[in-house]
């Protein structure tokens, strides 16, 4: 029994990817340099993974901002607007992924989406009758062969030409009713040169990504799937065809017909699909990868419920026919567990980042292949201690935790009053203009202020000095939003880390890492503390702060949470309760902080669920069942507050239009949304649905450090007014604003304000 491993971190054990793309992107560093720090960083991987005995390991994977984006910029899928400005094919690629403004040069970002159901997000493809396909650089090869080069033979993985096409949307050129996936035709000779080269050097597998037929919607695209296959199996390497986060369901029917050469299955997210997956390929030469070793999550694998899986499928189709692998690639998962060391021992053994995961992978796969090698017994042996120990600890519910969810009554999920009458109840309290302007909470963490906290963590300020610097901070932010005339103002959360983090930190149930760093997007990475054990809150959180900031100003100062969904959805969870019971936990702490804040004199509090989207099944019939506990959630976080408090709540990159009417049920008084993306096709989802409630959509992308011009905002908020009605509208970013420096954010709002002045007149 083979072992294999889909994909690997890219960051660099100490973030060197991080830091030399940075580098460079602020001038301080050659194209050259930062191409040197990622040929090492590919080694180390490589070469790490392969220590642990793994037998297939990925190269290709490998990426300086995002692999979606790899492929277009492979596949010459670039649009109009980046083509002739004279920048190099390095600058061109990053320019593609985060915009860029610098020497009369003036491209703003590609669109970016959430990554299935993860807090990754990939640069959507834009495509069009017009696109060239053609391959312009085939970098599945180059790092084949510079790993071979370093003495590795690596199984190169690629994303399927079908996942690649539906991954991506119509560019803005394209005729009305173009589809992607009609491009097929003219991609597959791409794939078929990209493959064949592969082959020629002498690669014996590839590993294609094909995410896409885990999911409903594959059920359509089986003639698309076979024609590919049947094209590019004679001319490519022996074909690993890998899904992954779900399950295959009735695809499988198609899927086993294919003519590859092995299929990857996830048996993480869906374990239950094996015995009718095995009995699908029985009959066909295809190889059956398991992913019994979850990319998703760091929890230790329970060898003995892994090798259980795994004999059942041996059962089936015999050891020769069975791969041992992660469930996903392990781009989720921080690197390692080795760069932790404040972690208790006993925390330690619970848990597996990237490189244990290498291991369990290969030391499943040596005991399913009957390895008498005294390191594998003594592993699996290790492995039944550490995994006992965890059970006895989860046996430490706090009942009063428990007792408080099971105790859950409807009355506390809803507001007193319907919204109409508490938009009128608040509209006097607040006393707000028309269009009224707000921020979504953060300001810029500044290098200052990232300083300060650094040397407080270190013990080099002391808390009263750190306080005061945050003081500080607030104050200017605050006297700041005064001087534009911003409406409902924020304290700009200097004092946080990260939304979720912050939070994690203050409550009981979770432990954090000091280098579990994963991967957002391009640059931005995450920490996602970890949930262990039962959440409640030992204390008020963020009211200090809040009511601090609101003593400084007689404008409304808008307080700010993150929601349960949110918090649960980034952060990793338990494995031995369900999602709902974690979600509903910290809806009461969040619950007993809103109410706390009213208390305290505070008006308007904004409760952010950015991540109800991404936490949606990708199977259509698990969508109820989520979306019920979700809105509860956000709900009995919520509901507490009398009719004068405005609620906001704020979400990133959503298609609204599978999650509608769980919109309107959350029952915000303001909702703000990324749209300025996204093109407005967002607000026509809320006017086709006639949502009731306050929305500001994003009059501004705020991923990118450009400005947006005067006109833009007023032709932005114009269109947005020609869909929805005035009375509903708030003016606002799409996104906090916490990866933004001041100069471009003191002119970006300037120019929002004067767009909802301008608005206020034209549209009176
Ligand atoms: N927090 C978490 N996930 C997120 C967001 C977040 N996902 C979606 C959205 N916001 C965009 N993602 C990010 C992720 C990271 C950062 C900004 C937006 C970021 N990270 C710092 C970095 O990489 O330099 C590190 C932060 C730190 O010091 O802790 O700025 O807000 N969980
Ligand atoms: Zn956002």
């Amino acid at each position: 029994v083979l072992s294999s491993v889909l994909g690997f971190p890219r960051i660099g054990a100490n973030r060197e990817i991080k830091k030399a793309v940075e580098a460079y992107w602020a001038g301080k560093t050659s194209a050259e340099d930062l191409q040197k720090v990622a040929a090492e960083v590919r080694k180390t991987s490589w070469t790490s993974v392969k220590n642990h005995r793994v037998d297939f390991v990925p190269s290709g994977e490998f990426s300086l901002y995002d692999h979606v984006l790899d492929h277009s910029a492979a596949f010459n899928v670039i649009p109009q607007r980046y083509v002739g400005l004279g920048l190099t094919p390095l600058d061109v690629y990053f320019a593609m992924g985060r915009g860029r403004q610098s020497e009369g040069v003036d491209v703003p970002a590609s669109e970016m989406k959430k990554w299935f159901d993860s807090n990754y997000h990939y640069v959507v493809p834009e495509l069009s009758e017009e696109t060239d396909l053609k391959l312009i650089y085939n970098k599945a090869l180059e790092e084949f062969k510079e790993a071979k080069e370093a003495g590795i033979t690596t199984r190169p993985v690629v994303l399927g030409p079908v996942s690649f096409l539906v991954l991506g949307k119509s560019a803005k050129s394209a005729q009305p009713g173009f589809r992607p996936i009609s491009l097929l035709p003219k991609l597959i000779p791409v794939y078929k040169q990209l493959l064949s080269e592969l082959k020629a050097a002498g690669a014996e597998w590839v590993q294609i990504d094909e995410p896409i037929l885990a999911l409903d919607s594959a059920a359509a695209l089986e003639k698309e799937y076979t024609a590919s296959f049947t094209e590019l199996a004679p001319v490519s390497p022996k074909i690993m065809l890998t899904t992954y986060f779900s399950r295959l369901d009735s695809n499988v029917r198609f899927i086993a017909k294919l003519p590859v050469a092995g299929l990857h299955i996830d048996l993480d997210r869906a374990p239950d699909q094996l015995t009718e997956v095995a009995n699908a390929v029985k009959n066909t030469p295809i190889v059956l990868s398991l992913g019994l070793v979850s990319g998703r999550n760091i929890w230790k694998t329970d060898f003995g419920a892994a090798i259980k899986l795994a004999q059942t499928a041996i059962d089936i189709l015999g050891a020769g026919r069975v791969i041992v692998a992660t469930s996903s690639s392990l781009l989720h998962t921080p690197v390692t567990l080795a760069s932790e060391n404040k972690l208790t021992a006993e925390q330690k053994d619970w848990f597996s980042f990237a490189l244990e995961k290498a291991e369990e992978v290969a030391v499943i796969a040596a005991v399913l292949s009957g390895s008498q090698d005294a390191s594998v017994t003594a592993a699996l042996e290790a492995n039944r201690v550490s995994i006992n120990k965890r059970r006895e600890f989860e046996k430490n519910s706090d009942d009063t935790v428990r007792k408080r969810v099971a105790a859950i009554t409807p009355d506390q999920l809803n507001r007193k009053s319907p919204f109409p009458v508490r938009k009128e109840t608040q509209a006097k309290h607040l006393n707000l203009p028309k269009f009224p302007t707000t921020t979504i909470g953060s300001f810029p963490q500044t290098k200052e202020i990232r300083q300060a906290r650094a040397k407080f963590n270190k013990g080099e300020l002391t808390k009263e000095e750190y306080e005061t610097f945050i003081k500080k901070e607030i104050e200017h932010v605050v006297r700041f939003q005064e001087s534009i005339d911003l409406d409902i103002l924020v304290h700009g959360e200097p004092e946080r880390n990260d939304m979720v983090q912050y939070f994690g930190e203050l409550l009981n149930g979770f432990v954090f890492t000091q280098n579990a760093w994963v991967q957002s997007y391009g640059s931005r990475y995450v920490r996602p503390p970890i949930i262990v054990s039962d959440v409640s809150r030992p204390g008020p959180m963020t009211v200090k702060w809040s009511s601090y900031a609101q003593s400084l100003t007689k404008k409304p100062m808008k307080g700010m949470l993150t929601g349960p969904v949110t918090i649960l959805n980034w952060s990793f969870p338990r494995a031995d309760i369900s999602r709902e019971m974690q979600s509903k936990q910290l809806a009461l702490a969040l619950r007993d902080e809103v109410i706390d804040l009213e208390n305290a004199g505070i008006h308007a509090i904004q409760v952010d669920e950015p991540a109800i989207r991404e936490g949606l099944p990708l199977r259509r019939a698990d969508w109820d069942g989520y979306l019920e506990w979700a809105v509860d959630s956000f709900k009995l976080a919520t509901a507490g507050v009398t009719d004068q408090l405005q609620t906001h709540s704020h979400f990133c990159y959503s298609d609204f239009d599978d999650i509608f009417p769980s919109i309107q049920r959350l029952d915000a008084d303001v909702i703000s949304i990324e749209a300025s993306k996204s093109d407005m096709k967002l607000l026509n989802t809320f006017k086709h649905y006639g949502y009731s409630n306050q929305i500001g959509p994003g009059v501004y992308d705020i991923h990118s450090p450009r400005v947006p011009g005067d006109q833009e905002i007023k032709d932005r908020l114009q269109a947005m007014l020609s869909i929805l009605p005035d009375s509903l509208v708030f003016v606002n970013p799409d996104c906090g604003l916490k990866t933004r420096g001041w100069k471009e954010t003191e002119a970006s709002l300037k120019n929002l304000v004067a767009g909802a002045k301008w608005a206020r007149q034209n549209y009176a």
